[in-house]
């Protein structure tokens, strides 16, 4: 209670405070690149940290840390950007910490910035966990709900009333979660004097990995004229031999300005351009967008540069460059479309998580990660269960690995849950989402929730109004949620337009029986298909093992028994995907870090990898089966058929 008081009652106070030079953005959440006319600074690295461990966890308000440097209001220690703060000191209170924690930074503004009166200069926070406030030299400049999302404010105006060149940023960020944040979860106070200490509460949780904590992705300062491209929204489709990419730019700061837009090719050729906000470019012989192993020249982007002159009298021109993938997403009863081909998911579901950073964004890790999925044979993956960093979707637009993208419902159990808060909050949040990653080619789907508990009846409203405004939001990709096998009377399914399952057969339900799972499995297919006549996802499916731990016959926990229960999957996937089954993904690509529990040993161990990213046998199994059905489709390209007959192992 106090906790969620402490929240709010911040929050209203931060609102009432915002102040005037600063201010809060509300537009597009266009990626900051550089082009002639903008400019990116960095700002990540090493920040000062102290996590706010007075009683209510409201010192750093109270006495307002914000205001002067942090180390003269105590002791700060060193924190890297991006990280969660979780598992980076030694210390059980801060990777157990709930509450506000406080990170600053001085950085140095180039003077021609903050003199050019026709620049405006941005700070962005790529996504920080899980509400945050954010000042520069002591000045609110934004605050910011929801872990995965960025948030930014345009600090020139501070920045020109204040010190000027040297800017202190001070972020605090709060990771406790309410019956209303997504994802949900309950603070408990324990009033057993016998058995807890004055003031003992724990955070609990609907969801299966550990709530890291932080800033979780780069910290940017750029530039953009006064007059400057908010936005921009494509979609695209094609007829025949030609692409048409209709675009809309929003342009803020300038009442009538020029708009001109070119695609360029690979070569740097252009291809079509027009003039105006809005319009329609039209490419001849067009390179269309396929995803990996479906077409010899997979992921092709085109280069759209958008170029905006303002009037007269400002004179400014602003210039983005937005990577484009002309594809099409189309769902039938029976197949998933893409291009007009059908699409067989053959791929995973990920989380962002590692050793030491937690959910810190990492190229290394980036990079490992869908070279791994490259040479699984791995076509697509989920974001489960949040949105991911953008530039792991830029990756997978450049690899054609296709994407399936949720927000952060995940763990949405309790039927208070379901109100009204909720529902608005749940709303804005994909939103944010799709202004973010409505450009991706890679991203063909939206996922609005995990696993909630659909079978409650406020279920069935709340996810008509989330289907139906998505689909307002975007109506070029289809939308669906994860449901959980066990849920018969769901109340959401008839609104989304894939059906999308997680079950484990043999794990959570008989566990050891894995003689059980073709009867099963089939009928829990033939269940959901004749409800709804939708296509299905086997979205999850999986069993735990330890790597190295093995035994025959089969034992839980072992490698053994894992690849038996894909083995058993897979063999009714063969039989329905050639109905209506149109993908599996398993659970996990890789074992994850959760909450400390009696059913988790160091984590959830369902990845087919370490989570130091090492095979274990299932990662075979999975790399020959993958490499297989995408050879079936006889859309391989040449130089990958019997890759794996041929590769080195
Ligand atoms: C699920 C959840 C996922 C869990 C998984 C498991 O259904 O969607 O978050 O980690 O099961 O391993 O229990």
């Amino acid at each position: 209670m106090l906790w969620q008081c402490q929240l709010l009652v911040t929050k209203c106070a931060l609102l009432a405070a915002i102040c005037g030079v600063c201010r809060s953005l509300q537009g597009g959440m266009l990626f900051p690149t550089e082009s002639p006319s903008r400019e990116v600074k960095d700002v990540s690295g090493l920040w000062r940290f102290r996590a706010d461990l007075s009683p209510e966890r409201n010192r750093g308000f109270e006495q307002q840390w914000y205001r002067s440097p942090l180390a003269q209001t105590g002791p700060v220690i060193d924190m890297p950007v991006p990280s969660s703060y979780n598992d980076i000191t030694q210390d059980a209170k801060i990777r157990d910490f709930i509450g506000w924690v406080w990170y600053e930074k001085d950085v140095w503004v180039p003077a021609r910035w903050i003199q050019d009166r026709g620049t405006r200069i941005v700070l962005r926070v790529g996504s920080a966990h899980y509400y945050s406030v954010l000042w520069v030299n002591g000045v609110k400049a934004a605050e910011h709900e929801g872990g995965h999302l960025p948030f930014e404010a345009d600090i020139g105006g501070v920045l020109r009333q204040t010190s000027g060149n040297q800017c202190r940023i001070t972020i605090a960020v709060n990771n406790t979660l309410t019956l209303e944040t997504l994802p949900p979860g309950t603070i408990q106070y324990m009033t057993d004097r016998s058995r807890y200490p004055a003031g003992y509460f724990v955070q609990n949780t609907n969801f299966d990995f550990f709530n890291y904590a932080g800033i979780h992705r780069p910290v940017l300062l750029y530039t953009t004229p006064t007059a400057h491209i908010d936005d921009i929204t494509v979609e695209t489709t094609f007829s025949d031999n030609i692409g048409l990419v209709s675009f809309n730019v929003s342009v803020l700061g300038s009442s009538k300005p020029a708009v001109k837009v070119t695609l360029s090719a690979h070569d740097g050729r252009c291809v079509a351009s027009a003039d105006g906000i809005r319009g329609v470019l039209k490419v001849t012989d067009v390179n269309l967008w396929w995803p990996y192993l479906m077409h010899e020249n997979p992921a092709y982007l085109y280069s759209m540069e958008v170029s905006v002159q303002a009037t007269a009298e400002d004179g400014q021109t602003d210039v983005y460059t937005l990577p484009v993938g002309i594809r099409t997403v189309k769902v039938t009863s029976t197949q998933f479309l893409i291009n007009n081909k059908p699409f067989y998911f053959h791929g995973v579901n990920k989380h962002e998580d590692a050793d030491i950073r937690g959910k810190g964004f990492d190229w290394p890790l980036v990079v490992k990660d869908f070279n791994l999925m490259k040479w699984m044979g791995v076509n697509s993956f989920r974001t489960s269960h949040y949105p991911y960093a953008e530039e792991i979707l830029q990756t997978a637009d450049r690899h054609g690995i296709v994407i399936i993208d949720e927000c952060p419902g995940v763990g949405i159990k309790d039927i208070r849950s379901f109100g009204n808060v909720s529902l608005a909050h749940h709303l804005t949040v994909m939103e944010e989402l799709v202004r973010r990653d409505k450009n991706h080619p890679s991203v063909v789907m939206w996922s609005v929730a995990n696993e909630p508990a659909s079978e409650m009846p406020p279920a069935g409203f709340y996810f008509k109004e989330l289907v139906s405004h998505t689909k307002s939001l975007d109506s070029s990709r289809p939308v669906t949620y994860i449901t959980d096998s066990n849920y018969a009377r769901d109340q959401g399914a008839p609104y989304v337009d894939v059906i999308c399952v997680n079950s484990y057969l043999s794990w959570y339900h008989d566990p050891g029986h894995t003689e059980l799972i073709s009867l099963q499995l089939n009928t829990q297919f033939d269940d959901w298909f004749g409800k709804y006549q939708k296509p299905i996802i086997q979205s999850e499916y999986g069993a735990d093992a330890v790597s190295g731990l093995h035994s025959d016959p089969p034992m839980m926990f072992t490698e053994e028994y894992q690849t038996t229960v894909l083995q058993n999957y897979h063999n009714v996937f063969d039989q329905k995907r050639k109905e209506f089954v149109i993908g599996e993904l398993i659970w996990n690509f890789a074992d994850f870090m959760t909450a400390q529990t009696i059913t988790r040993v160091v984590g959830n161990k369902k990845g087919i990898l370490t989570r130091q990213r090492q095979p274990k046998a299932g990662a075979f199994l999975l790399r020959e089966r993958y490499w297989r059905i995408a050879n079936e489709t006889g859309a391989l390209p040449a130089w990958a058929r019997n890759y794996i007959l041929f590769k080195d192992h």
